[in-house]
């Protein structure tokens, strides 16, 4: 499909922004120490929130009732095959968006950033294993200079913050960890099921988000299901618990758009990209101090872009999508 690079552009900018802000907010929602809600509640409320959503934007694509109810019947009652596909990705979602609530309840927003960065060559690894694409040594070289990049652009000294609650960071290093390589794998599943048909990206979503329901679900009945029997499913629910809650769901659909235009690893590269950007103007707009370790990390983060985009030197791996593409610029 042909969207305009206008188009792609706007996704990225408003994903990453969203992420930064779903990530500050979630943080600022488990200071809190008193009537604290249930974290996996929030996870099972998004998963219901993007699936109404992907249901009206596929009611709007498929432009009538008639081709709209056809395309749920066809495609979710009538395939169950495809259902269990999607509730793969859709369970280890599940997993990874429960780790970021109990990783930003024991870290700082700003630590938990910077260490998530390392999905970006865990990404890379999945797409090479899962999609038999092929990186060259120069693009792996990138991949890491990315990740150090984007970890000094967002580097922050560590600030003393008045936090009430409990706080345990090896568990929320722990969570990360598995956030990581959850993030890696779903978004590259995701993305081969994606592309290897022409079922309608919002069917992929509503399907997922199916599955996604149930499994959050079960989550929330393993881990807090005695507590919320006594206490209620919406306790401690205030505005700003509403306010994560509708960033998740808008930034996740957002992210499945990023990747149906792009791929997993431009995901990372322009999210990369859109957080020096937005820093920027920043310091242009608010007048804020450029530091030092911001400037190192934004010379890596372009130097890594323009040796990732760089035509393939290497000729020997003829494999996979890379290769082809290489053959027909003429490398
Ligand atoms: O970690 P990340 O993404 O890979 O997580 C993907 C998020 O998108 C949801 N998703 C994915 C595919 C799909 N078809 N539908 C979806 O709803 C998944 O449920 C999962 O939540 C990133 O690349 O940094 C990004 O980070 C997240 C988020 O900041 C981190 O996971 C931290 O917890 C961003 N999510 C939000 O802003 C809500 C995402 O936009 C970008």
């Amino acid at each position: 499909e042909n969207v305009s690079l206008l188009f792609k552009l706007y996704c990225l900018i408003v994903m990453t922004l969203v992420a930064a802000a779903y990530t500050i907010a979630l943080r600022y929602t488990r200071t809190s120490d008193k009537e604290l809600y249930f974290s996996t509640t929030a996870v099972c409320i998004t998963e219901v929130i993007k699936l109404l959503l992907s249901v009206g934007i596929l009611a709007k694509e498929t432009g009538s009732l008639g081709r709209f109810k056809t395309s749920l019947r066809d495609n979710v009652l009538g395939s169950p095959k495809e259902l269990m596909k999607l509730s793969v990705p859709s369970l280890v979602y599940a997993v990874q968006n429960n780790m970021a609530f109990l990783a930003l309840s024991n870290l700082d927003a700003a630590v938990y950033q910077v260490t998530y960065q390392l999905k970006i060559p865990c990404t890379a690894l999945c797409t090479v294993l899962m999609l038999n694409r092929t990186l060259s040594k120069l693009q792996w070289v990138s991949v890491f200079m990315l990740c150090g990049g984007v970890t000094l652009v967002q580097w922050k000294p560590a600030q003393a913050t008045k936090v009430v609650v409990e706080q345990n960071p090896l568990l929320g290093f722990g969570a990360i960890a598995i956030a990581v390589l959850c993030s890696g794998f779903a978004g590259v599943y995701f993305e081969k099921v994606l592309k290897s048909s022409d079922t309608s990206l919002w069917v992929r979503n509503i399907q997922m988000y199916l599955s996604g329901i149930v499994v959050t679900l079960v989550g929330v009945y393993l881990s807090d299901g005695d507590e919320i029997k006594e206490k209620g499913f919406f306790y401690g629910y205030t505005y700003y618990v509403w306010f994560v809650i509708f960033l998740a769901s808008v930034g996740g659909l957002y992210t499945s758009v990023v990747v149906k235009y792009t791929d997993n690893i431009m995901k990372g590269f322009s999210a990369a990209a859109a957080i020096v950007l937005s820093t920027i103007a920043s310091v242009m707009l608010f007048g804020l101090q450029i530091t030092l370790t911001f400037a190192l990390g934004t010379l890596l983060v372009c130097v890594s872009i323009y040796l990732y985009g760089l035509p393939r030197q290497d000729t020997t791996s003829i494999q996979g999508e890379t290769a082809s593409k290489d053959r027909v610029i003429g490398v």
